[in-house]
């Protein structure tokens, strides 16, 4: 049985949120997490190595990190459609956003919130506003980053957002896909 390890209000609703459009059979296990704010505390019920969510276990594996928990996840069901299979067309730019989310997008927008920058960080990621060129140009010319698919590439990369709104451009193309990402979250919510 597969089991995921989750806590509200974490990047780990994401997850949830895929687990239940997937209608996949995931146990999902509410843990407590250490919050910035310097509540909560880490659980050890959580078998993840540092204290975090997600996780995911299945049997004697386990995944860490959100990319791979959905490559793993839409790969493991199908059905729904929500991430290209191997072979399929959009498979590589699917794995490219995952990827990319992982990389790139998470520690940038980390680093832009506790205000570092550094000429070896351009080096290796570029910066916000470069992270913000690679996201429109799918988003000029399709509702979704795989163009015409939603695919849960587009879940985790709009999940910062939704978090903090004010770490969003102007730009509609980009509010206009960030809230479609959030009706189809809240849609699974409700
Ligand atoms: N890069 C990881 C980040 C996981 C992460 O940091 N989760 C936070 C919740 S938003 C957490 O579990 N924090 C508890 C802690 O740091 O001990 C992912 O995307 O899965």
């Amino acid at each position: 049985m597969r089991t995921l390890y989750h806590s509200p209000r974490s990047r780990s609703d994401t997850i949830v949120a895929l687990v239940r459009m997937l209608s996949a059979d995931v146990a999902l296990r509410e843990v407590t997490i250490a919050r910035q704010d310097g509540t909560g505390g880490r659980d050890p019920a959580n078998p993840h190595p540092e204290g975090k969510v997600p996780y995911l276990t299945d049997g004697d594996e386990a995944v860490r990190e959100r990319g791979a928990i959905i490559l793993y996840l839409t790969d493991a069901y199908p059905a729904a459609g929500l991430g290209p299979l191997a072979g399929e067309p959009g498979r590589a730019d699917y794995l490219s956003w995952l990827f990319y989310y992982q990389g790139i997008m998470e520690p940038l927008l980390i680093l832009k919130w506790a205000n570092v920058d550094h000429s070896a960080i351009a080096a290796g990621l570029r910066d916000f506003d470069t992270m913000i060129e690679r996201l429109l140009e799918p988003l000029r010319h399709g509702p979704w980053l795989l163009g015409e698919r939603f695919s849960a590439a587009d879940m985790l990369c709009s999940s910062p957002f939704l978090w903090f709104a004010e770490m969003l451009p102007e730009d509609p193309a980009l509010r206009d896909w960030v809230a479609r990402c959030g009706e189809r979250m809240s849609a699974v919510a409700a």
